[in-house]
């Protein structure tokens, strides 16, 4: 199957080993996923969680391939995990506070964990730990009570199953799984999880794909997976972090610790497919799973300012945080996820519904817009004039956003130059107003 943008040389050789047949499917989005494609791009800012039962040991989701703890030792872990803690109606109100529009929530993630009731395996979290119930489940009803959309993220790699097979790049031989397996096998028990997961859970916001990447040169049975996904529920997006551009099938494009376009941690590509919606993730301290001895905790000004990157870029920032064992988000992240819905309070009417502004980012920061409004978000600036280049309409009014003090503007030549007070900025995002005419 072809990603939509073209092609390197060594994606060429990837592709020569899937079917002539999959490279010829056109993927026609249904008129219920094109709808929840505008929506998603206007929701702007979404919590993204990864749960699962490495939690207990405090070392990232990583930790079974990190401590090369084979699968049989592993299995003794879901026995420890007991979140009694957990309250699905708690984790919607904080995202509720923090302005957040959507959750996604790791369903499966590498070490190949059901986080839900999965009938197909009793490697899950309703019949593997002494809590049993599924959180998923409980989740799902809440959101769906406080108009939060879901999204689950599952992990393709899966450390887990004796099929998968030939094994990637991780979850190597020391995981004690026969030297032999059956990927089609495989594939079919990921498909059947996910019809689970698309059928017993109400709409389905989209499905969050991770791990291709383990084995590039795989056939992955894209097609098959994109086609039940969308015949299931039309509705639901498709994204997968391959860290390529998008195949077809695929409903918006995803970075991870980048913007778009950008590449600077290796998870990314710089191909930037413009008609999808985009989403840029990253995570609140240093981890994506619980980690007990990482307290590199990003500052608001930080986190906002991502977030207003985003924007800028056109992008939505999808903010991850690892619960406990114990079922609860640690105090420190649901304090700066407060700061941040208090942040949206004053300005998301600059950030929610806008697309990326008339000017790329530039070092001082970024430009959103909606209707006939320019909103400028000065992130890196502190002179008291500033001039950034015309994009050919002319300017009716530009006011601080806060507020609303008229500010002096100049256009000419050399392009618009705005006139800040020096008490009006503020070091997070200095906002202007610019209505155009
Ligand atoms: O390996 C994963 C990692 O654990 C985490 O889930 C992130 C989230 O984007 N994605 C993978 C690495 O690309």
């Amino acid at each position: 199957m072809k990603p939509i943008a073209c092609l390197s040389n060594s994606l060429v050789l990837v592709l020569a080993t899937t079917s002539l047949a999959l490279a010829q499917w056109k993927y026609q989005p249904a008129p219920e996923n094109i709808k929840t494609r505008e929506w998603f791009q206007d929701a702007k800012f979404g919590l993204f969680i990864h749960w699962g039962v490495y939690s207990v040991l405090g070392d990232g989701e990583w930790v079974m391939n990190q401590q090369q703890i084979p699968v049989k030792t592993y299995e003794k872990i879901p026995s420890f995990f007991n979140p009694t803690e957990f309250d699905a109606k708690a984790w919607v109100q904080m995202v509720k506070a923090a302005g957040m529009k959507y959750i996604t929530i790791t369903s499966k993630h590498h070490d190949g964990f059901a986080m839900w009731d999965s009938k197909v395996s009793d490697y899950n979290i309703v019949k593997r730990t002494p809590y049993g119930k599924d959180v998923l489940k409980m989740l799902a009803e809440e959101c769906r009570k406080e108009g939060i959309k879901l999204f689950f993220y599952h992990s393709q790699l899966d450390w887990h199953h004796a099929d998968y097979f030939p094994r990637g790049n991780t979850g190597g031989s020391w995981t004690g799984r026969p030297e032999n397996g059956d990927m089609n096998k495989y594939l079919d028990y990921m498909d059947t999880q996910l019809s689970e997961l698309l059928t017993n859970y109400g709409d389905v916001a989209g499905i969050w794909f991770d791990g291709m990447w383990d084995k590039k040169e795989a056939d992955w049975r894209l097609e098959k997976t994109y086609k039940l996904i969308h015949q299931l529920q039309p509705a639901a997006l498709v994204g997968s972090n391959h860290h390529r551009a998008p195949y077809e099938g695929e409903d918006f494009q995803m970075f991870e610790k980048d913007l778009p376009g950008h590449n600077t941690t290796g998870f990314s590509t710089e191909q930037v497919v413009g008609a999808l919606p985009k989403e840029t993730c990253e995570t609140i301290n240093n981890s994506w799973g619980f980690s007990l001895k990482d307290d590199h905790h990003k500052s608001k000004k930080v986190l906002v300012q991502y977030l207003v990157k985003a924007a800028g870029y056109g992008a939505n920032f999808l903010l991850n945080v690892g619960p406990m064992p114990n079922g609860k988000i640690q105090p420190e992240h649901i304090a700066s996820l407060k700061e941040m819905g208090d942040w949206l309070n004053v300005y998301g009417e600059t950030i929610y519904g806008t697309r990326g502004g008339p000017l790329t980012a530039r070092d001082w920061g970024v430009t959103t817009q909606k209707g006939n409004k320019v909103y400028i978000h000065i992130l890196n600036w502190f002179d008291e004039s500033i001039t950034i280049p015309s994009w050919g309409k002319k300017i009716k009014s530009a006011k601080m956003f806060s507020d609303k003090t008229p500010l002096k503007f100049l256009e000419n030549e050399y392009g618009i130059t705005l006139k800040i007070p020096k008490a009006k900025m503020d070091e997070v995002d200095t906002v202007i107003e610019l209505e155009m005419k």
